[in-house]
């Protein structure tokens, strides 16, 4: 194959429905709440008495409104952690929230946060291990056909889904033996119930993960990559202009979708990275932890959002099934920033266009024309990714006082759903961007920018 046929191919991977709509969320709420929270453990062994969990003041209306507040736009529960645990009352298993005091054995935590979703207009989905440390089928082929049951459960019972979250542990079950989960089948099951909902696992269909719990991205977060990964996701291209192929690749890899990786690829897909972190160092709630810092959480926020991925901020309720005070006026801050910063769009009445003279396939300019010099220390560029992602490298530019397009300011690479470049205070009545090179025409939203509050 040419290399100019396998660079139209790349650039013509396009999301699919769900895949946009799960970009757009851009900011959701993960919850680990389930018997560790009471045990002060981030891995149950099974051995659970469900009798520990009695979360007396679980207030979901107030945790969905903590979230909303923060700038999120939805969350997902974990509705059976590796101890398997059920926090709904699952007609398959006695391990599950009816043989706890919450309630008494009538409580049904999954309920009670999809119908506080669904009510207030947040989005709601759910994690459900596939590594089950309790089940007596955990090794054998039963265990799919339970694990099958559970998520029919979880995905007719409970409203719409917009997010299922395949963890990737597979650890032994009581019995000492591991298991091979039935994937396609679990996932033709979503797709049956829930066609809306993207599925986040390893390996793709929809959403994949970033390679680490911190909180960071790569420095070019493509959401093209190849299949070699995301092999659960649809290959919508086939063949490599060179001789050779990717003996290995894995989420943690610093190049993922940059040429230089994809270019010995057998075929790519749409699966774009879900940055997943936790509010405090563990996953569950531990009371000597505290959230970290409004500093850490912003600067993850521009580096995820920002950087054309989602940000899956974990929160855990307390024993009592609160939000921790701590946590939730961290939140409340985080909320406060976002939403002042991106306030006052002050390229509202700006005029936006491209440069023709400068215009190919793969390289071309637009200019931001201001009515009048403007303060901004803040770009956000988008790309239209319903036509693909392709832009590879670009910069921004002012004019220099003889009207030369000679002042950078910023240098990127990726673009795709969204990119926030952040610097120095600029003034000027112009921006140029440079669209360095792309992998076919460019298709650019027009930017906002913004004076973000520095401290
Ligand atoms: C990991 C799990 O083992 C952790 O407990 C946590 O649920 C995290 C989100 O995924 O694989």
């Amino acid at each position: 194959m040419d290399f100019g046929t396998f660079l139209s191919n790349a650039a013509n991977v396009v999301p699919s429905k769900r895949q946009l709509s799960w970009f757009d969320t851009e900011f959701y709420g993960f919850i680990h709440f389930g018997v560790n929270t009471f045990t002060n453990k981030e891995w149950g062994d099974g051995t659970e008495d469900p009798g520990i969990f009695n979360p007396e003041k679980f207030d979901a209306e107030k945790i969905v409104e903590i979230f909303k507040k923060a700038g999120m736009r939805g969350l997902v529960i974990t509705a059976k952690h590796h101890d398997g645990f059920c926090l709904w009352p699952s007609k398959y298993t006695e391990h599950s929230i009816k043989n706890s005091p919450y309630k008494n054995g009538t409580g049904d935590i999954v309920k009670e946060l999809a119908d506080a979703c669904h009510r207030n207009n947040f989005k709601f989905g759910f994690y459900l291990s596939p590594w089950d440390r309790n089940s007596e089928y955990y090794g054998t082929d039963e265990y799919n056909t339970y694990y099958k049951n559970q998520l029919t459960e979880l995905l007719t019972n409970y409203g719409k889904v917009f997010h299922v979250w395949f963890d990737g542990a597979c650890g032994e079950g009581p019995n000492g033996k591991k298991q091979e989960y039935d994937f396609p089948g679990y996932i033709e099951l979503i797709r049956k119930y829930q066609p809306d909902a993207t599925i986040f696992n390893d390996h793709g269909p929809d959403v994949r993960w970033c390679g680490n719990e911190s909180g960071t991205c790569r420095h070019s977060e493509w959401a093209v990559v190849p299949h070699e990964l995301v092999f659960r996701a649809e290959k919508q291209t086939e063949g490599s202009p060179v001789d050779s192929s990717l003996k290995y690749i894995y989420n943690t890899d610093k190049e993922l979708g940059s040429m230089q990786n994809i270019i010995h690829s057998q075929g790519l897909a749409f699966c774009g990275s879900e940055v997943d972190m936790s509010i405090r160092p563990g996953w569950f709630w531990h009371e000597n932890e505290e959230p970290h810092s409004l500093e850490r959480l912003w600067k993850t926020y521009l580096n995820t959002v920002g950087a054309n991925c989602c940000f899956h901020l974990n929160v855990p309720p307390t024993k009592e099934g609160l939000i921790d005070e701590r946590d939730e006026k961290r939140l409340y801050e985080l909320g406060e920033k976002i939403s002042k910063a991106f306030s006052k769009n002050l390229a509202e009445d700006s005029v936006f266009e491209e440069v023709a003279e400068d215009k190919s396939e793969y390289h071309t300019s637009f200019d931001l024309k201001f009515s009048e010099e403007t303060e901004f220390n803040c770009v956000v560029l988008e790309e239209d990714i319903s036509k693909g992602q392709r832009v590879e490298n670009f910069a921004l530019y002012t004019q220099n006082d003889f009207g030369n397009w000679s002042l950078q300011f910023f240098e990127g690479t990726c673009i795709g759903h969204k990119k926030i470049c952040v610097f120095d205070t600029e003034k000027s009545s112009h921006i140029r961007i440079v669209i360095i090179s792309s992998r076919g025409e460019v298709y650019l939203k027009k930017p906002t920018v913004y004076k973000i509050d520095e401290e």
